[in-house]
Parts: C-alpha cells; structure tokens; sequence
C-alpha cells in the first residue's frame, strides 16, 4: 500500500458522504472532485471492470467501489444521496426503478445529468410519490469541468438544495470566489436552465464561426485569425469559446502541416440540447432566431454532399471583401459583441416566460452569475447580465438595460456593415444576420403586420384592431371577392 493510500484509509468513514452511480466522463471526474473536497464518495458502475479501473488509477483516494446498487446504497451516509451520471433518457428512469427498493425515505437521487426538463418534472413527481427526493441538476463544463468545478444548475425544493448545498459549493467552480451554483427553482427548473445555456452555447459558438468564415474569405491566414481572437479575448469578448477558438486557429495538422481547422470536415453534429431549445420557444411563443440559426447551420452543414453538388449548380457572387484587414476586425467585433447581446436578451426572454407561466420565480442575475465559471459559455460579460437583472429584475428585454444599449448603439453600424458585406459576397452569416433581423424588428414602431391582418381577415374574417380607436376593438372589412 502507497504511503497516500495508508493514510487515506486511515480516514476512511464508515458510510461514504455521496454515492456517484455511472462512471463515464463525467461521473468519474465529478467523483474524483467530491472527494478532493473532503468527502468520502462510494461509486458504482453497472459494468464492474469499469469500477475496478477506476480505483486502481485512484489508488489513496477516499473512494468506495461498489459491486451492486445494494452494496452502493449501504455504504452510504442517511440520508443517503446518490448522483446518477448515466446517460440521458431511458438509463435514467432503469436506474431509478432498481434504486426505489433499496432506499428510504428521505433519500435523495440528484440527476446530473442532461435529461428534459419535463422528464425530471415527472421523475420527480415519482420520486415525491414514493417518499424519496430528488435533484434534477445541469451540470456544465464537460469532463474538465466536471473534474476541477463545473457550473451547477440543481433544481428542486430548497429543503432538498440546503442538504446538497455543501457538496455543491464546494465542487463547482468559483467566480471571483463565489460558486457557480445555487437553487435554481423547484421540479425541472434546473435541467431547463441548463438546456437554455445549451441553446445559448449553441449560438455564441455559430456567430464564432461566422467571424471565422468572414476573415477566411477576406484571405486571414489561420495565425492571423487565432491572434485576431487571442487580442479578443482580452477585451469585451472575453469568453471560453473566443479562448479555445484562438487555440484551436494556431494548431497544425501534424500529418500535413496545414491548419488543423482547415483539415476538419466541415458537417457538424449535435446531441439535441439545442433543438429541445428550439421547440421550448415555439410552444411559448418567444422569438430565439440566434440560437434557431445555429441549430439550423448545423443542420445545413450535416448535408454536405448535397451542398458540394449545390456549390456546382446554383449561383453566387465572388467574395469580395476589400476592406483592409485591422477595420474588418474591428467591424466583425461589433457584429459577434451585438449578436451575442442579442441571443442572451433572447435566451433571457425566453428563461423570463417560462419562469412566469411555471411560477418558478427565476433569478435571472443569479442565473447569469453561475454561468461565470465552470461552464462553456463562460464569459466576462455575463457580469453585464447580472447587473442589468439586479438593477431591474422586470426589465423586458436585455437589450433596454441601460449598458447594452449603449453597446447596441455603437456597434449597429458596424454590425449591417458586416452583413451587408457578407450578404453581397454570397458568404452566409445566418446568426449575424438573424440576430439584426430581430434588433430591427424589435426597434421598429410600426411592422408590416398591419398589411398581415388585411390578409387574415381578407381570407379568414379574423378582425383586426385599428390604430385610431382603443386596443381590444375588433374590425371586420367586407373585401372585394376574388374571381379564379
Ligand atoms: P454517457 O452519457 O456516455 O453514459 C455512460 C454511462 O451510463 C456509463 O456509466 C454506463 O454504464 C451508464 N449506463 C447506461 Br449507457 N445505461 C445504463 C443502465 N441501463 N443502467 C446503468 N448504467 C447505465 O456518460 P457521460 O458522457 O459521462 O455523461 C453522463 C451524463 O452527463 C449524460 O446525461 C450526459 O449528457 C451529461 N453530460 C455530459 C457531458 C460530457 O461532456 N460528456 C457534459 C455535460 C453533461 P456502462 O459503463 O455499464 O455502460
């Protein structure tokens, strides 16, 4: 026995302080940052040999492997508290039937991990029903995440939350030394979050790409592009994503020597966070057309065989972006910082109705708060965020705080600029442009809407109401009928 491992087991508690079933990825590194926390973590995986690995490689470490879910169960601490990381859907909900016989009331299960937020919503009711208690937690920031501090979004009563809280505190990551996690609200309200954070990591990550792809046709070299995001990142951009993507630009190909990005296949994939997020925002009526671009881009770029035969057969202009290299940055900066305002006062809004119509009561500055650290869509500005829901919890859109407009003012020249730019050289920017097409929108006192309603009660009769009399008034115009 190693001399670590001696004094370790002269620590070891009796029953262990969290129970972590799934040791993939994420449950082993979340395992090894509990017990680096001073807790005592029993864990289990269904295949054994999985298990076994993992305390041999963490040999000295306060860990209890665990052959069976009973074995696991009775190694712990009452109330017992159990973190499932299995994979999302089906695996979650046969976990929980073989735990349900083996626990007690009080019990805890925290699921952390990407499961729907209705599916917690109704694990959670089950769980209720069966005298246990559940967590229905996002936890962001993938396997480093998860290993050094993750953002944590638990959902549930709070008398549940105030027994996790210390476990939770003390793994997630800090932000300027505070945690990046708190109560988010009760049942599903945490996997929401978590898939709304998705859905914005979804768009930050495409308007990257479109800055990328504006540079590449205005002849960047991939150095040029990677010091372009680096100076960046040291400014109002300042972001994981701008971080990683300044690296990533640098990389060579170490078989060819050429820019590793350039060697990637250009067909993105997807798990499914964003297109939940998509279809949430449609069943609520709340325009997110930045993340919906993304999503959609994705999707586009799936198809790249069709698109290789298109590229032959329908026609564009030449790229043809003339403006000299240090005025395109610092154009493309207003644009991706304006675009980015744009799809987090979207993600808000949409975070904002659900909040209302599920009476969860979501602090959105908080929200904001823990997205700091830990998480991918880490960033500087998410303290503008704070702010703006601090100073105003019932602000109406993002955009209207006081310092976003000031940002929104200033950069919407540059902004149309880009797309314009883009536009006429037949380069795609669907989440520039999308993002502009719903500040102009949102800005606009009057829409063609009114010519919308001439159509609908041309067709259907379905009244309008009329500028020059009071709201709720309904109209109705007898229309010319229409021959053929
Ligand atoms: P996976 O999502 O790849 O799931 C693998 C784990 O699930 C293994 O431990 C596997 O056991 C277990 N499992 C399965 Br599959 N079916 C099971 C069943 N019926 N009963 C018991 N165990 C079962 O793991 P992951 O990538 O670590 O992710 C865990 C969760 O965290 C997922 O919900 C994921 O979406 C989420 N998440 C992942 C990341 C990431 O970066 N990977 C980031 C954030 C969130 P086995 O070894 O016996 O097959």
């Amino acid at each position: 026995m190693t001399p670590t491992a001696k004094q370790a087991t002269a620590t070891m508690k009796q029953q262990s302080d969290l129970g972590v079933l799934g040791l993939a990825v994420m449950g082993r590194n979340l395992a090894l940052n509990v017990e680096s926390h001073d807790f005592q973590v029993s864990v289990y995986n269904r295949t054994y040999s999985t298990t076994d690995e993992f305390i041999a490689a963490n040999d000295g470490k306060r860990l209890v492997p665990t052959r069976t879910l009973d074995e696991l169960v009775q190694s712990l601490a009452s109330p017992r508290k159990i973190l499932l990381m299995v994979k999302a859907g089906a695996a979650v909900d046969a976990v929980i039937e073989q735990l349900i016989p083996l626990l007690e009331r009080g019990d805890i299960v925290i699921d952390g991990g990407n499961s729907h937020y209705t599916d917690t919503e109704r694990r959670d009711a089950y769980l209720t029903s069966k005298g246990l208690r559940f967590i229905g937690a996002g936890i962001s920031g993938g396997e480093e995440g998860a290993r050094k501090g993750p953002s944590i979004m638990p959902g549930g009563p709070t008398s549940t939350w105030e027994v996790m809280q210390p476990i939770f505190e003390s793994i997630a990551a800090k932000a300027e030394g505070e945690p990046c996690v708190s109560h988010i609200g009760p049942g599903g309200a945490g996997h929401y979050v978590k898939m709304i954070h998705n859905g914005i990591e979804y768009g930050d990550m495409q308007l990257i790409c479109e800055a990328y792809n504006l540079f590449k046709a205005a002849g960047f070299t991939s150095d040029e592009m990677a010091a372009t995001f680096k100076r960046w990142n040291e400014g109002d951009l300042q972001s994981y994503l701008i971080q990683i993507t300044g690296i990533a630009l640098e990389q060579k190909d170490p078989q060819t020597g050429a820019p590793m990005v350039e060697i990637i296949l250009d067909k993105a994939g997807q798990k499914g966070t964003g297109r939940w997020t998509l279809i949430n925002a449609a069943e609520n009526a709340v325009v997110i057309s930045t993340i919906n671009a993304a999503v959609e881009a994705r999707v586009l770029s799936a198809l790249k065989e069709q698109r290789v035969a298109a590229s032959r057969e329908l026609q564009g202009p030449k790229a043809n972006i003339t403006v000299a290299k240090p005025e395109l940055v610092a154009k493309v900066h207003d644009a991706l910082y304006a675009s980015k305002i744009v799809s987090y006062a979207q993600g808000m809004a949409l975070l904002m109705t659900m909040s209302e119509k599920k009476d969860w009561q979501l602090d959105l500055g908080q929200i904001a708060a823990i997205w700091r650290g830990g998480c991918i869509i880490r960033a500087r500005f998410l303290n503008r965020i704070t702010d703006a829901y601090r100073s105003n919890p019932a602000l109406a859109n993002l955009m209207l705080d006081p310092f976003f407009k000031g940002v929104l003012n200033k950069a919407q020249q540059n902004w149309r600029e880009v797309v314009a730019m883009a536009v006429s050289s037949g380069i795609a920017v669907p989440a520039f442009s999308a993002s502009l097409g719903y500040y102009d929108s949102y800005r606009a006192e009057r829409l063609p809407a009114n010519l919308l309603q001439a159509q609908r009660d041309f067709f259907g009769a379905h009244t309008y109401e009329r500028v020059d009399k009071p709201p709720g008034e309904r109209f109705h115009t007898q229309w010319p009928e229409v021959i053929g």
